[in-house]
């Protein structure tokens, strides 16, 4: 595997002395924002999870190389880069071979920290099953991941261009524990309510680091991933009313259109941002800069854990 998964200086050794890392995923840059927030993003991101005492690790594919722990000047050129591909798990070996620059969506990323030994990632929302995936059988493979690999993942919840009920019944199938961070309700993304009652939550990154380490130890059961959800910050954070008219044009703009599969979340966020007049757009950067601070705190927490109880 060395030979295609690159995992760069800082992270390897942070990695090996057993001190916090933070992965972030690359679809928010490429497909997520536009320019030039995107970049502003990704790199406030990562200066949040160092404020917090983390080593952040971005994860893209480079010509068919995966890398863990992007360079500055990388993450400027895949946010420019035009044509990079959306990676989530069913791309990856694909993208690999044809040695093409892919983004990697929460999925992908997930594996790949799995894969390097990174248990804590931040991003925005995760996908989720959308409106009318009850026919569609539109659900994101973030689902399916968070049901197989053990990563944590600290988001806003699921994008509010989703069904919020439905994709809290899969992630309950699929024994995805859905923790609030400080809240007892799942956050919709832009909006800080949505209504659906959260069974857990965890009042401080040290009771979140605890939930990890008994998730995972749990080791015959093979136990899969973690959804911490971190409401956003309410300074830019929007009113549901307001959020659902601009998510109804977008979606009868989309199927007017004809978008589907890959391009409908991006399509999605796109058109809300536009509608609102970048109110959402501002939502979006403030929420995942806010992920990446918990996301820090919470991979430091994990790693004093670990360190009390010694390698095991
Ligand atoms: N969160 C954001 N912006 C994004 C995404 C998440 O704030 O662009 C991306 C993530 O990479 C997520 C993907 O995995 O959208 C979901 O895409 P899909 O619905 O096609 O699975
Ligand atoms: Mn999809």
């Amino acid at each position: 595997m060395t030979d295609i998964l690159e995992i760069r200086e800082e992270a390897r050794e942070a990695l090996a002395a057993g001190k916090p890392v933070v992965a972030l995923e690359s679809t928010l840059i490429t497909h997520g924002l536009p320019r030039p927030q995107n970049i502003e993003t990704a790199l406030a991101m990562e200066k949040a999870v160092r404020e917090s005492g983390a080593v952040p690790a971005t994860i893209g594919i480079l010509g068919g190389r995966i890398v863990v722990g992007l360079a500055a000047k990388e993450i400027e050129r895949l946010a420019e880069q035009k044509d990079v591909v959306k990676v989530s798990r069913a791309d990856l070996a694909p993208v690999v071979v044809g040695k093409r620059t892919g983004a990697t969506t929460v999925a992908a990323t997930m594996m790949i920290a799995a894969m390097a030994g990174i248990r804590t990632f931040a991003t925005g929302g995760i996908g989720g099953v959308h409106r009318g995936g009850e026919n569609s059988m539109d659900v994101s493979a973030d689902l399916t991941e968070l049901g197989r690999t053990q990563v944590a993942v600290v988001c806003a919840g699921a994008k509010s261009i989703l069904d919020l009920p439905r994709t809290l019944e899969v992630l309950e199938t699929l024994g995805v524990p859905v923790v609030g961070f400080a809240t007892k309700e799942f956050p919709a993304f832009y909006c800080r309510e949505s209504g659906l009652a959260l069974l857990h939550s965890a009042a401080t990154p040290q009771e979140a680091a605890e939930i990890m380490n008994v998730q995972w130890g749990m080791r015959s059961a093979q136990m899969g991933g973690i959804l911490f959800v971190n409401p956003p910050p309410a300074e830019s954070a929007l009113p549901e009313n307001m959020v659902e008219a601009f998510i109804e044009k977008a979606l009868a703009e989309a199927a007017k259109q004809g978008i589907k599969g890959k391009s409908v979340t991006p399509f999605l966020l796109r058109e809300v941002s536009r509608l609102s007049e970048g109110r959402t757009l501002k939502a979006n950067v403030d929420l995942l800069v806010s992920n990446a601070r918990l996301a820090g705190r919470i991979s430091a927490a994990y790693c004093q854990l670990e360190s009390l109880q010694g390698p095991n």
